[in-house]
């Protein structure tokens, strides 16, 4: 159960993040009220929320997921692997100290993104990507251990499809697996239920499971009857202005 969630509010330089994709320019006003039905969603979900102001020194920062890694035990910051990102770590940091007493951190030359990192009950699927090194995902591994979880890596650095690891799958409870066609034949995952996107919506693979809900991506009708078929509560949200800066519905929020 999640009883919190922190957001930060897209700044009007929202545009000037970093893409990898072709789908034009998010406008502006668009991107705040998706946000804003965003974060309506969560509050549905039964969620507090901390909502942050806009940075405007950093155009990516409402992608707060990629800041740190809030495990129920304690709370680690993370490095992001783009330098433009940097600076949001240290903006967040405050904001975690409100809700936990101490957090680890991850430390140079390692790189982590919180968006490569997917928690599925005791167990953290570690993405290696161009944002994620392999120094990165060895301390992130390590804080684990010390908390009492387990820890491996996927190497998503060949596929050109997706930025983070959760672009690709996600753990949806219920010893559930939303994954990537291209990503289904992993040996790590076949312990898992698979519930496979194929590629037209291959977008919708990131999902998010809040409490009772699982907030899905609109357009993709068929990862959304599929949920429901087995008995999950999807709730449809309009991401378009994010997809086009490679943004994802988990990389909206950190959920505690
Ligand atoms: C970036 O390239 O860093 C942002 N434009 C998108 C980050 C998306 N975050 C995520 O998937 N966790």
């Amino acid at each position: 159960m999640f009883t919190r969630a922190i957001a930060r509010i897209p700044g009007s330089n929202f545009a000037d993040g970093l893409t990898t994709v072709d789908l034009g320019i998010p406008h502006l006003d668009q991107v705040l009220e998706q946000h804003a039905h965003y974060c309506d969603a969560l509050r549905e979900c039964g969620l507090e929320l901390t909502i942050l102001e806009p940075d405007l020194h950093h155009p990516d920062s409402t992608f707060v997921e990629d800041t740190a890694i809030l495990t129920p035990k304690a709370p680690i910051l993370c490095r992001p692997g783009a330098s433009s990102r940097e600076g949001e770590v240290a903006a967040m940091g405050p904001v975690i100290e409100r809700f936990y007493q101490r957090f680890l951190t991850i430390d140079p030359p390692g790189t982590v993104d919180g968006g490569d990192i997917c928690e599925a009950e005791d167990h953290f699927f570690i993405g290696i990507s161009l944002r994620t090194n392999e120094g990165g995902a060895r301390q992130l591994a390590a804080h684990l251990g010390t908390l009492g979880y387990t820890a491996s890596t996927v190497d998503i650095r060949r596929m050109t499809t997706i930025l983070h690891l959760k672009s690709g799958i996600s753990y949806i409870g219920d010893n559930t697996l939303v994954v990537m066609d291209e990503m289904a034949g992993n040996p790590q995952f076949a312990r898992f239920h698979l519930l496979r996107v194929g590629e037209p919506e291959s977008y919708a693979a990131n999902c998010v499971r809040v409490n009772d809900r699982i907030l899905v991506a609109a357009g993709f009708p068929r990862i959304a009857d599929d949920l429901a078929a087995r008995g999950f509560h999807p709730l449809v949200l309009n991401m378009s202005e994010f997809q086009k800066m490679d943004g994802g519905l988990s990389c909206l929020s950190l959920r505690f």
